[in-house]
């Protein structure tokens, strides 16, 4: 592997900010949050320095283990954390790194690092939310080893033994007093991020055991792409027909800023551009993706009109967006310094990343089209295709307009609204069925609480063009009553607009409500994709069974709850009655008020995307053309009994 000398720094690089004591009394601050996410990201924050040492090419393997105990490991091969002691602080450097908030010599500007990106709150910070961590060092042919508590060391740094490798092993297990929701670790979370990873480092390994699944075969997966972006591409594209023989890749670094990026048309109508800085997310885009955005338009167009190809063929005008339409690419850039902006600080803004990515996609892809004239004139035509179809919406929209003015107040027929107008306290329940829908109208409490009964299966938009998505009667009633618009373009969807803050999707608890929510969470996701991030989504849990004994009436979720009121009921010797519900139409108003629509007693359950290219994946994977991968995904995700959506 090729040594990096920028990166040869020892302890006396390493600097030192800040003590742990800050983190523990605000860890949101730090990690974002202390439920489900904030518990996933702690892993982050180790295997991120693990890739940190990839990337300064000195590791090619990670090994990530959930234990039977809850406790996570972290395995890999670098050069081990550094042990020498630390000239300012007299103590060895590991300890530092572990105990220092802001310590690891990511300072260095030289090395790209993940961990001085987006979170980049360091290690330390693991150590200081975990009430065990131990890290052992393999370097210099001696095994060291340390152990803390909270942050705290217990056990100071030792050798115990002799080793012919190099590496770090990190073991920490989170404190459930600051996890206070949950210390579950979730295998599908992780792979998730670790499939992600391989994919964008394509030098690494990655291995993800998880020691609690007793099936060894299910519980193991190894993530290794040799084709990087590239078998990205083809895996976010998987369930569907492209339209290329192999996805055309790019790659190229201008004044340090190595760029790579694969693409692909397919047959969806949908845009999934998917964009990385330094392994980050970048959701927001920012000056990368328009570099890209300007590359793909100005090389297709020219490539277009040199050879007639347009002209010959429509009358349409063709503007940016139809370039992208059924476009699936991974864009990955790294950037020593990356500034990050944005709602959610996942917007690059260094103004230089926007010209080194236009300039080396632009050049490579005009390259690609010159070689590849089959492909270059099926790409045209099915962006003529794309702007015939967004003229053929627009005409849609105004109908959809123009109707609802003609019918009164604009607002959908069956729609009951709330009394108050004020959207921040307004919530609208979307209703599988109009029997539900009645109990809904009638439990509710009208002041705040708007009802909207759909009817009957909802269109599946991952197989639909825009213009015939608008023309379906329960969109349109959707689209009228929250008041947003529909659409990419800023014309076209303001959030602004949106009537309700809450939007509730509540259907029955069986397969066919199941899969109506997912017919509706994928046009949101597809076509309201704001209303999502901004956390205006959520779905009703309704129960699933009531245990009536005299005039008492409990419910419960789940068989276990079931079990135990029964169990109860027993004991007390009292006499009862256990019904299924197997509908919502079935509980009468009282009832749903009571266990789905009262804010006192309610479980909502918010809508939240934490990976887009995931997202992605299981949306395409679920509703579109090829039957294997639905099958495989549906059995895959069957032994986690729900899918996290
Ligand atoms: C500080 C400096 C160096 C490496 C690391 C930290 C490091 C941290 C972790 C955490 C998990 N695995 C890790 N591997 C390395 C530079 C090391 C050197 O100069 O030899």
């Amino acid at each position: 592997m090729a040594k990096d000398k920028r990166a040869d720094y020892k302890a006396s690089n390493i600097q030192v900010l800040e003590g742990l004591e800050a983190v523990r009394k605000r860890p949101a601050m730090y990690i974002g949050d202390t439920g489900q996410r904030g518990l996933h990201h702690l892993i982050n924050e180790v295997v991120d320095n693990s890739i940190d040492e990839a990337l300064a090419g000195h590791c090619d393997h990670i090994i990530v283990s959930i234990n039977t105990d809850g406790s996570m490991t972290i395995e890999d091969n670098g050069r081990g954390i550094p042990v020498d002691k630390h000239p300012k602080l007299g103590i060895p450097a590991v300890e530092v790194v572990l105990t220092k908030l802001h310590a690891g010599g990511k300072f260095d500007k030289d090395t790209y690092k993940v961990s001085g990106g987006l979170h980049g709150v360091g290690v330390s910070c693991v150590n200081a939310l975990s009430t065990l961590f131990t890290a052992e060092i393999h370097r210099d042919k001696k095994i060291y080893k340390m152990s803390f508590e909270r942050g705290i060391t217990k056990t100071p740094l030792t050798t115990e033994g002799k080793t012919d490798r190099t590496g770090t092993i990190i073991t920490f297990l989170p404190d459930s007093t600051i996890f206070t929701q949950t210390v579950e670790f979730k295998f599908n979370i992780i792979a998730e991020r670790m499939r992600e990873l391989a994919f964008l480092n394509p030098q690494v390994t990655i291995e993800l055991i998880d020691y609690r699944e007793e099936d060894e075969e299910l519980g193991k997966e190894i993530y290794h792409y040799e084709g990087g972006v590239r078998d990205f591409v083809k895996y976010l594209d998987e369930a569907r027909e492209t339209h290329m023989p192999a996805p055309i890749y790019i790659e190229g670094e201008v004044e340090g800023v190595p760029v790579e990026m694969a693409m692909q048309y397919n047959s969806s109508y949908a845009e999934n551009v998917h964009s990385y800085v330094n392994n980050i997310n970048t959701r927001e885009g920012g000056t990368h993706v328009s570099g890209f955005r300007r590359a793909l338009t100005r090389s297709l167009k020219n490539y277009a009109d040199k050879n007639n190809i347009i002209k010959s063929n429509s009358k349409v005008s063709i503007s940016g967006e139809d370039f992208r339409e059924g476009l699936t690419a991974v864009l990955s850039v790294k950037v020593a310094e990356p500034q990050f902006e944005g709602q959610t600080k996942t917007k690059l803004g260094n103004s230089e990343v926007q010209s080194a990515v236009e300039v080396t996609v632009y050049d490579q892809l005009n390259e690609y089209l010159e070689q590849n004239p089959k492909t270059a004139k099926k790409i045209i035509e099915k962006v003529v295709l794309a702007a015939e179809a967004r003229e053929a919406a627009r005409k849609a929209r105004q109908l959809v307009q123009r109707k609802s003015v003609m019918s009164g107040g604009g607002l959908p027929g069956k729609l009951a609204d709330c009394s108050i107008k004020d959207p921040e306290h307004c919530e609208v329940y979307l209703v599988e069925g109009d029997s539900a829908g009645g109990s809904a109208k009638m439990g509710r409490n009208r002041s705040f609480q708007a009802i909207l009964p759909l009817r009957g299966k909802i269109l599946n938009v991952e197989k639909a063009k825009i213009n015939k998505i608008l023309e379906n009667k329960e969109i349109q009633a959707m689209i009228t009553a929250l008041g947003t618009g529909v659409g990419h373009g800023e014309e076209d969807f303001d959030v602004e607009r949106l009537r309700y803050h809450k939007i509730i999707i509540m259907t029955d608890a069986d397969v066919d409500g199941s899969h109506i929510r997912t017919l509706l969470l994928t046009f949101f996701y597809r076509y309201m994709r704001p209303l999502i991030d901004n956390g205006h989504m959520y779905i009703a849990t309704p129960p699933l069974y009531r245990i009536t004994a005299g005039k008492n009436i409990e419910y419960a979720w789940d068989d276990d709850t079931r079990d135990k009121l029964i169990n109860d009921l027993k004991k007390r010797k009292k006499k009862f009655d256990v019904s299924r519900y197997k509908g919502l139409g079935e509980m009468n108003p009282e009832q749903l008020w009571e266990t789905t629509m009262d804010p006192e007693t309610r479980t909502l359950q918010q809508v939240t995307i934490e990976s887009a290219a995931g997202a992605d994946k299981m949306f395409s994977t679920l509703m579109g053309d090829e039957v294997a991968p639905r099958r495989e995904f549906i059995e895959r995700n069957s032994k986690y009994a729900k899918l996290d959506i």
